[in-house]
């Protein structure tokens, strides 16, 4: 059996009382918001004809998914967080700022407070790491190309497994999290290990999702940044890593072409001593 019902002017004065259109109280955009949010949803009930076995199958989905944290994961999962960065690309090109890096997502797993360090920063804790080792350096300029002294270059990316401390209880705080601020010229270096891609758990309600979409939860090895200064919009990026399956094919729609990078193997044992000082190097 069918029916359609969105239609009739009962269900349209029914939506604007659960959007709470008649009472004083409350604000004005939850309302007008509330109200296109569940009118789209009756209708959308109507058009497939969803029944009440898919209905409560859906509530017990977003329960587990709340319950487990994963809204934000599925979130970038579902194109969201790409989408948000489309539409502040558009709000730059409007206003004219353009050049720099391109922006991509934040992704769920940032954590505020990591240590600091002035020019150089180790970022991997050794005791709980196995990756082989990585140089990061770059410098923080301005869309004229001038370099920025003391810009705040917070950066983390996830282990040799593909996770990330304090997601992943074996990994020490703040392992591989770091904030360093840029030298005289603008330079920053990082000594870390190679990241390895994330992959959404098994399982998961996020993995559930995806699979009812034939779609996979993986992400190509990445480390994300954001970069700040006063006077200067803030930037949130990531770097992909080149020659990762996944690099072409993220479940978050987060790589960019500007932001894959080529990883460059140092095999010299001069090149690799003159590194292995624990400092920055020229
Ligand atoms: C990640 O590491 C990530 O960066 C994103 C966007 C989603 C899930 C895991
Ligand atoms: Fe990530």
């Amino acid at each position: 059996m069918t029916v359609k019902i969105f239609d009739t002017p009962d269900v349209q004065d029914f939506i604007k009382t659960v959007a709470g259109f008649g009472q004083t109280g409350g604000n004005d955009r939850a309302k007008q918001i509330v109200h296109r949010l569940v009118s789209d949803l009756f209708k959308l009930i109507d058009d497939f004809d969803v029944t009440e076995e898919e209905y409560w199958a859906a509530v017990n989905l977003l329960n587990s998914l709340g319950s487990q944290t994963q809204f934000g994961l599925l979130s970038p999962g579902l194109g969201f967080d790409h989408y948000l960065d489309m539409r502040q690309d558009a709000i730059d090109a409007e206003a004219k700022r353009t050049g720099g890096t391109p922006r991509t997502i934040e992704g769920p797993l940032y954590v505020a407070g990591a240590p600091e360090a002035e020019g150089f920063a180790r970022m991997d804790d050794s005791q709980d790491n196995d990756g082989e080792t990585m140089w990061l350096t770059g410098q923080v300029r301005d869309v004229n190309g001038t370099p920025i002294a003391g810009a705040k270059v917070e950066i983390w990316h996830a282990n040799s497994h593909g996770g990330y401390s304090f997601f992943d209880p074996s990994q020490s705080e703040y392992n591989l999290r770091r904030t360093i601020y840029t030298d005289s010229e603008g330079h920053y270096t990082a000594r870390s290990i190679i990241p390895s891609g994330y992959g959404v758990p098994e399982g998961a309600p996020t993995d559930v999702v995806l699979k009812s979409l034939g779609r996979h939860g993986q992400r190509p090895a990445h480390i994300h940044y954001f970069v700040s200064a006063p006077g200067h919009q803030h930037l949130t990026t990531q770097i992909n890593l080149a020659g990762d399956p996944y690099t072409y094919d993220d479940f978050a729609f987060a790589t960019r072409e500007e932001l894959v990078v080529t990883a460059e193997r140092i095999e010299d044992p001069a090149e690799i001593a003159k590194r292995e000082l624990d400092g920055p190097f020229s």
